[in-house]
């Protein structure tokens, strides 16, 4: 990566500080503790229109042969080893308050021997008295000491203008292109708002890299499914629950069936519940995570396959359900469970063949298609996510987790076209009629899709109030059998219209061609999105369903007594 710029020191010195102060918005936890910022945190940033990677690693906490039974901060020294390594330009933090400690000359050896170009940042000089200590800091043998406040953001312009000077020379395809900024992303419907009229943005399809945020209960394995995608240990992973601390954003590139594609996947801390939340960083962690599913395309539910599916998972998935996220649930640690299921699944087919199993009695779950089932009735609110089952520490289906990434972010370009809608819908109110307490009829008018992501529909009829939950359930359904949208939420937002609006016609058959006789790739776009879970043709002509080997994606729209 070119244009790294790390900031290393050790624990409490006021490296996330500085980093804030740096990328001029809140990206690292920042809080009076010692070690509070233990991954890496890296943030994309510019400095007068020039581009670098700022990044933010977990406090230097040991000395030199000094022992440490704490894995938190032996990963951390390993990480702040890994940021050495990647960058151009390295920031050294000391606080001018406590002048140097032991661990400071630890610190600059360790930077010495790494011949990177080093700037010492001498942070908390807040006043003109702590200036003329600023000098005792040559001691640690580099010559640019530069002196700064990074809660007040005194010193900032001078350390960066140093720090960018030293980078390497720019690349011709670097010197940045007047109003080349980034456009921002749309605003987000707030959860539970209606839908606004349609803007043209919301229907297009969002830009790769897509964001893919990892979260669950503290310990469920999800810095190690990280770790595992991307081949590398870029986070840190501990039997310790609680080791992640902030949301980390690790840009991943993979090729499936020939297409390459980006996404940045998002580390988050384990989510655990309010009361149990033991001090203001594990609170600010858990606020995190749920920004991450807030700004996450796709988020990834990590469920410990050992413990089950626990209230705290069931809160969380409430909070994906809440943000209207597409979601896949991953049920990790499979290898712990593997063995036992292959046990009782011996023990099934041995009942079977001596035909000992009496009505009633409870079957045990023998397949990973029945644990699926069982997974989605658990979370039934959550019924649109495809189950996968993983081993972070065996590799197991990391692949089919990454083939039902590919496959939701597909779902997510859908634009139905508008005449298919309709008839869709206009087909599933025939078929169903919503229950009216005072026998009010329902009239539906038109449809319009107003947002590819979440997938969101704006319902024209006479009275809105026909749409209970219930129907808006049954609504879906139809839809999902229509239009596929596995792992995506569905939204239906009905409209009161005066009677004067004319139901829309039923379209015409277009050249011979029944409007449900479209093909499916008009929606899936797989040329782009080539994959075994194709979108499904709509209306009643579904496509052939995907093969369902064990642990395939699946989503609500399976009859579930069939599995
Ligand atoms: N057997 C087994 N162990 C796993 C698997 N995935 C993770 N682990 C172990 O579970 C422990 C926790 O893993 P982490 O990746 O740190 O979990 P996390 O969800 O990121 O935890 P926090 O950051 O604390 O919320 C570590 O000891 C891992 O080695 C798996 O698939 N199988
Ligand atoms: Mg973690």
């Amino acid at each position: 990566m070119p244009n790294l710029i790390a900031i290393v020191g050790r624990p409490n010195v006021g490296k996330s500080a500085l980093f804030n102060r740096i990328v001029k918005k809140r990206i690292a936890i920042v809080h009076d503790q010692p070690g509070v910022t233990r991954d890496r945190v890296s943030v994309e940033a510019e400095w007068h229109g020039r581009p670098f990677t700022l990044v933010d690693t977990g406090g230097i906490g040991l000395l030199r042969g000094e022992k440490s039974t704490d894995v938190i901060l032996r990963a951390a020294v390993e990480q702040v080893d890994i940021a050495i390594e990647a960058a151009n330009v390295i920031i050294l933090v000391v606080n001018v308050q406590e002048g140097i400690v032991p661990l400071d000359r630890e610190v600059a050896q360790r930077l010495r021997q790494s011949g990177k170009p080093i700037l010492i940042a001498v942070n908390k000089v807040d006043n003109f008295n702590a200036e003329k200590d600023l000098v005792d800091f040559a001691q640690l043998g580099f010559d640019q000491l530069i002196p700064v406040s990074a809660i007040h953001g005194n010193g900032i312009e001078d350390l960066m203008d140093t720090a960018m000077a030293l980078l390497p020379p720019p690349a011709p395809d670097e010197v940045p292109v007047p109003g080349d900024a980034p456009t921002p992303e749309p605003p987000e419907p707030a959860a539970g708002a209606e839908p606004a009229v349609t803007d043209s943005h919301k229907l297009t399809p969002r830009k790769f890299p897509l964001k893919i945020a990892i979260v669950g209960r503290p310990n469920v394995g999800k810095s190690s499914i990280i770790n595992a995608l991307t081949h590398s240990q870029r986070v840190i992973v501990s039997p310790i629950p609680g080791t992640t601390r902030d949301a980390i954003d690790v840009p991943f590139e993979v090729e499936t069936e020939g297409v390459r594609q980006k996404y940045i996947l998002i580390d988050t801390a384990g989510m655990r519940k309010t009361r149990r939340v033991d001090d203001t960083v594990e609170f600010f962690s858990v606020q995190r995570a749920e920004e991450s599913i807030i700004r996450s395309d796709i988020t990834v539910l990590v469920i410990d396959a050992e413990a089950g599916i626990t209230e705290q998972d069931k809160k969380i998935a409430d909070t994906i359900v809440e943000h209207r996220r597409a979601c896949i649930i991953v049920l990790n640690k499979w290898d712990l469970f593997d063995a036992k299921v292959r046990e009782a699944r011996e023990e099934e087919i041995e009942k079977r063949n001596q035909k000992v199993r009496t009505e009633g009695q409870s079957k045990e779950l023998t397949t990973l298609s029945e644990f699926g089932s069982w997974v989605q009735e658990k979370l039934f609110f959550l019924d649109y996510a495809p189950v996968i089952f993983t081993s972070a520490k065996t590799g197991f289906h990391l692949d089919r987790l990454l083939e039902a990434v590919r496959y939701v972010a597909a779902q997510l370009q859908q634009k139905i076209p508008t005449s298919i809608l309709n008839r869709t819908l206009r087909d599933a109110m025939e078929h169903r009629q919503p229950v009216s307490e005072a026998g009010h009829h329902l009239k539906f008018y038109y449809a319009t899709q107003v947002r590819l992501a979440p997938p969101t529909f704006l319902l024209f009829v006479n009275r809105d109030e026909l749409f209970s939950d219930q129907y808006k359930k049954f609504l879906s359904g139809e839809m999902r059998k229509a239009f596929g949208y596995e792992g995506c939420p569905i939204v239906l937002a009905p409209k009161a219209r005066p009677k004067s609006i004319e139901p829309v016609r039923k379209p015409k058959p277009a050249h011979g061609k029944s409007a449900h006789g479209r093909p499916a790739r008009k929606f899936g776009k797989p040329g782009k999105f080539p994959g075994k879970f194709p979108g499904v043709t709509p209306g009643k002509r579904r496509a052939k369903k995907p093969t369902r080997s064990q642990g395939a994606p699946r989503g609500s729209n399976r009859a579930k007594g069939r599995r």
